[in-house]
């Protein structure tokens, strides 16, 4: 152990910042803007007033390793050894994906964690930057906390730092600092064990070294790397180099570190070729995101979520049968048919993991996902890329199908919900919210019209009250609902960091056999004429098509 001589703690005065509310999940802004003096720390001490008293807690710190992760772990040290914590674990390197943080915090009885990270957006000097407080459950913070901690900000006047030298953060060891304990720790090991004690390790193992089944897991240079090296290569006998871009990097690479078809382009060249591999998988930025493919084949995440609850008996973990099961909202009904056939619950929550914590720690819902590329379950308190990969792994090395039989096989017993999302990035604030705002407007004569040859069966803006706490959330989308079972909803995106994102989810249900194989912008092709017709986006907008189609 090393001692490292401090100062006494000093009360620095600050002045509050207006903008520091955090979105869907947790604070996220340019670099630049958390550059500002005082900026970062006084949302961290925001936090630490918000779950004082600190004195004698445990504390968990990790992040991305975005640009900019470094400079921020040691202001963060300094502060929380100065607001008297007595015990700081930090992932070596200042490295911990977001579904490794949360098991760590649950591991070790923490009060929390906070993690570092802007997930799949751009990293670099100048791009984004994020930070988020995770509570004792290991989860992210419940909207009460969040909306604590903003009106902590908007008052704040001091914070307390440590007048200390940086602490080393690359080799592993205890640092006692002043009244604290700082541990350095292998950010990979505890969540590589959990992994393992929930999936059957040795069936997978046959499956991945067997020579007959080829596979890629793409990093994306973000945090997952060093997971993924030692679970799939190091743990389960993949070939070396089965685990591409793997070392983490401030900016990841120059690109986004998003698991989906446009962004993780060289997996996909691998899984579409004129030789393509049978299986490929991605994570983003932190980790907890997961693309899976099957040789030229697509797995929509909410058909991912659909399959893994129909398939779960078949994992070890999941053996004994599952609680129940937990969507967002936006996300498509094919879970719902799942839940309904095997009896248990199913419920529509708001889009944020954070609605799916109360549920899960009072044991109503065993797995839970989004679209936005999120599948998790009971065993920590977030979503979890690697995860989701190692279950369809074990469930492919129990199956021996491949991707696209397990799919089509669902389908065919539960009919196919189309799914897209269409975004348009970077609008107008004040544009996108008017759409919105005449959306809304219009919700109490909708029901019966008919526009563009489809017609309405209902709309309404999504309100949620949480079966747990009663707790009331209002505002999440607007969801219409058409009578050939077709649905659009309509939101703006919270973890954008420049202007409005437009979110437009499209889904529609088809049974007829003959109808389960079409592309899917063609299946929906009349449902996009419907919301184009409802609600004007390109005229709001002032675009002719989106910019990202997932
Ligand atoms: C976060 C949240 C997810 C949400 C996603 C997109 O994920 O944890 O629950 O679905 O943002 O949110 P929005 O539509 O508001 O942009 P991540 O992976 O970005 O942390």
């Amino acid at each position: 152990m090393t001692t490292e001589k401090t100062n006494q703690p000093k009360k620095y005065k600050t002045r509050a910042f207006i903008d520091q509310k955090p979105g869907t999940s947790g604070l996220r802004k340019k670099v630049t803007q958390f550059q500002q003096v005082g900026y970062l720390e006084n949302f961290v001490q925001a936090v630490f007033n918000t779950i004082s008293p600190c004195q004698g807690k445990k504390l968990v710190l990790g992040g991305d390793g975005r640009y900019f992760n470094r400079e921020a772990i040691q202001v963060i040290i300094r502060m929380a050894v100065a607001n008297g914590f007595s015990h700081i674990l930090v992932g070596q390197g200042g490295i911990l994906s977001t579904p490794a943080a949360s098991c760590v915090i649950r591991k070790n009885q923490a009060c929390g964690g906070i993690i570092l990270s802007a997930s799949h957006n751009p990293g670099g000097p100048d791009e984004d930057f994020g930070i988020k407080f995770n509570a004792e459950n290991g989860g992210p913070a419940p909207e009460k906390l969040t909306d604590a901690i903003f009106e902590e900000t908007l008052s704040i006047e001091n914070y307390l730092k440590f007048d200390s030298a940086d602490i080393e953060l690359d080799q592993l060891a205890t640092i006692q600092l002043d009244q604290c304990q700082i541990d350095i720790i292998d950010p990979v090991s505890d969540y590589a064990d959990l992994m393992e004690s929930m999936f059957d390790f040795d069936a997978m193992k046959a499956l991945v070294s067997s020579g007959d089944f080829r596979l890629c897991f793409d990093a994306m240079h973000a945090v997952n790397g060093p997971y993924a090296k030692e679970i799939i290569e190091n743990r389960l006998g993949a070939p070396k180099g089965t685990v591409i871009n793997s070392i983490p990097l401030t900016d990841f690479g120059g690109g986004h570190p998003d698991p989906n078809l446009v962004h993780a382009h060289e997996l996909v060249d691998l899984l579409y070729g004129d030789d393509p591999l049978d299986f490929g998988a991605a994570s983003d930025g932190d980790g907890d995101r997961n693309m899976v493919l099957g040789k030229n084949f697509f797995i929509n995440p909410c058909d991912s979520l659909a399959l893994l609850t129909a398939n779960a008996h078949l994992i070890p973990a999941y053996a004994d049968g599952i609680a129940g099961v937990a969507r967002s909202m936006p996300t498509s009904r094919a879970v719902d048919r799942v839940a309904k056939a095997m009896n248990i619950p199913c419920y529509e929550t708001p889009t944020g993991w954070k609605f799916f914590g109360n549920l899960l720690d009072a044991g109503k819902i065993t797995l839970c996902g989004e679209e936005s590329f999120g599948t998790g379950s009971s065993h920590v308190r977030e979503k979890d890329g690697l995860w989701a990969v190692l279950f369809w792994l074990n469930l492919i090395a129990v199956k021996k199908q491949p991707v696209s039989e397990i799919v089509m096989n669902h389908w065919a017993q539960y009919g196919r919900d189309y799914f897209t999302r269409h975004d348009y990035e970077a609008v107008d604030s004040a544009a996108a919210k008017d759409m919105i705002s005449q959306l809304k407007a219009k919700i109490p004569t909708l029901a019966g019209q008919v526009i563009a040859g489809a017609t309405i069966e209902s709309a309404d803006d999504f309100e949620y009250i949480d079966p747990v706490d009663n707790s009331k959330t209002t505002a999440q989308g607007v969801r219409i609902y058409l009578t050939n079972g077709g649905r659009i909803v309509f939101r703006l995106s919270g973890t954008g960091t420049q202007g409005a994102t437009l979110r437009v989810y499209l889904d529609t249900y088809q049974q007829n056999p003959e109808l389960l194989a079409q592309e899917t912008q063609q299946a929906l092709s009349e449902l996009i004429t419907v919301a184009e017709a409802v609600a004007g986006i390109k005229s709001f907008t002032g675009r002719e098509k989106p910019d990202v189609i997932t």
